[in-house]
């Protein structure tokens, strides 16, 4: 006879939680990421990120004093712009001549200020936010939100906004049922989504609906909304896995697993030792502090929703920097045929640029743009704008990609591959054919 229903429902609960981790096989390489990650994590030079940080918290070792002298420096950059009360900036709109850090063209930085607080949450013993830090976040989603009932969708992304809520809720602040459903209906009507990709936007959502769930911040009757979406989502995920044990693709694939930690579903659902054993095989991807960031906390077993539940005092300070190995130079040459493509209505041409460009056999496509710039600077322009994930392709031959109007300069490989990785990071093949273009999502 089968287990009774109730047994099999609290079987996850029941279960300990290890039996979510990575097989002990895999600690060495695994150990050597967190390694890599901390050794980016002592580089100066670099911007401090959140979502780094908060990778190394959940890791489950440590080296206290770099992680301190982390946090300290980004604190630095986040105590600035929002230690100080939103009073005085009115309530739709920025006041730009009395606020030096915010205009009224930038959008709202709720993915940012969401992250650095589930960082704040993360420190041992948990650090609470500043009162006006809570207040910016909620204030951020409700420009959101404002910018979703004008032109459908969040200003910024869903992304963001289910980090906003996450971040909220793991924090033990209620937002507006409005809020939530808002989230409910996107997914509900397939909206979560932009470029073919969407899971690592219906796994936040889902993250964030959890989290919601779970601490009972929302009523009885939505709640009960918010786990049948979860474990929509979910099975979703499932569903859609490659049979590499793939979803979505290699950078979706940790936020999926995220989603079945948090949710128990780890310990029944056969797709998590699938999705965790592709991740293994396929580690080197993840060569960015970015992507290292997003990737680690599953490699330990951990959600972002263990934030709140971190035991303090027990963290071994067994972590030591590591290098990042650099790349191996490769002799000789390569050319690459690179194409800036306009497909949208009001673009004179389709084509408006192609030519083959010679570069050493070890360059990136970053690299192709700058000799194809050096070579003809008045047929070729680009620019970048820095962002944690590398450099981001904000214009090119004069054309701005904007934000408001939702569109971005999509890379893809001919005849029509999107890269799964940015300009920086993609070494083109000799005689590729890249292609730029300008996209909507
Ligand atoms: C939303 C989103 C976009 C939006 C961003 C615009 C916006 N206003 O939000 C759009 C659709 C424009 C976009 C474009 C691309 N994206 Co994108 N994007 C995301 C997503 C879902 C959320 C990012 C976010 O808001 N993070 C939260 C905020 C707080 O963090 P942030 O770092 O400040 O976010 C900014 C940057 O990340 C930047 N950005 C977004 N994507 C990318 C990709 C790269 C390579 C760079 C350098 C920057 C960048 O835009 C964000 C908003 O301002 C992530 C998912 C993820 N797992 O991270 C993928 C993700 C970061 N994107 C990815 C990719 C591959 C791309 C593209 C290269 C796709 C392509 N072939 O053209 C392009 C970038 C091309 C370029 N011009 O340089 C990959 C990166 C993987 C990697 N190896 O690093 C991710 C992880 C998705 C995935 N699972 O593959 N993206």
């Amino acid at each position: 006879m089968g287990l009774p229903l109730v047994l099999l429902l609290l079987l996850p609960a029941l279960l300990p939680a290890r039996c979510c981790e990575p097989p002990a096989g895999s600690a060495g390489a695994v150990r050597a990421l967190g390694a890599r990650l901390l050794g980016l994590a002592g580089d100066p030079a670099r911007d401090p990120d959140p979502a780094l940080y908060l990778a190394l918290r959940l890791a489950r070792e440590h080296d206290p004093r770099l992680e301190r002298r982390y946090l300290e420096r980004l604190q630095d950059t986040f105590q600035h712009p929002y230690g100080r009360s939103l009073q005085g900036h009115g309530h739709s709109r920025w006041d730009a001549e009395h606020s030096t850090y915010v205009s009224r063209e930038e959008p709202p930085h709720t993915g940012r200020l969401a992250l650095y607080l589930l960082g704040l949450q993360a420190t041992c013993p948990p650090l609470s936010p500043h009162r006006a830090l809570v207040t910016w976040l909620k204030y951020y989603l409700e420009e959101d939100w404002t910018g979703s009932r004008r032109q459908g969708h969040p200003v910024t992304s869903y992304y963001q906004y289910g980090l906003g809520v996450l971040a909220l809720c793991v924090h033990r602040k209620r937002v507006r049922e409005e809020v939530v459903r808002r989230l409910l209906t996107a997914q509900h009507h397939g909206r979560l989504g932009h470029g073919g990709n969407t899971v690592d936007t219906e796994a936040v959502v889902a993250l964030a609906f959890t989290c919601l769930e779970q601490r009972r911040l929302v009523g009885t009757g939505l709640a009960a909304q918010l786990r049948v979406a979860t474990h929509e989502a979910s099975r979703n995920m499932a569903k859609g896995q490659g049979p590499d044990g793939i979803i979505g693709n290699i950078y979706s694939t940790p936020w999926a697993l995220q989603v079945f930690l948090a949710t128990g579903e780890c310990q029944t659902e056969p797709a998590f030792g699938q999705a965790m054993a592709a991740l293994l095989e396929n580690l080197e991807a993840f060569g960015t502090a970015a992507t290292m960031a997003q990737v680690l906390p599953v490699l330990h077993g951990r959600s972002y929703l263990d934030i709140a539940s971190q035991p303090c005092g027990e963290e071994p300070d067994t972590l030591t920097p590591l290098d990042m190995e650099p790349l191996a130079e490769v002799p000789g040459n390569k050319t690459v045929e690179l194409v800036v493509e306009c497909p949208l209505p009001w673009c004179y041409e389709l084509r408006l640029y192609d030519r083959v460009v010679p570069v050493p056999a070890s360059a990136s496509l970053l690299d192709v743009l700058r000799v194809a710039a050096a070579r003809d600077p008045r047929d070729f322009r680009f620019h970048t704008q820095d962002t944690p994930q590398g450099p981001f392709l904000t214009q090119v031959l004069g054309l701005e990609a904007r934000q408001e109007k939702r569109n971005y300069w999509q890379i893809l490989t001919a005849p029509n591959t999107p890269l799964q990785m940015g300009i920086a990071d993609y070494r083109p093949q000799d005689g590729e054919t890249l292609i730029l273009r300008l996209s909507e999502w």
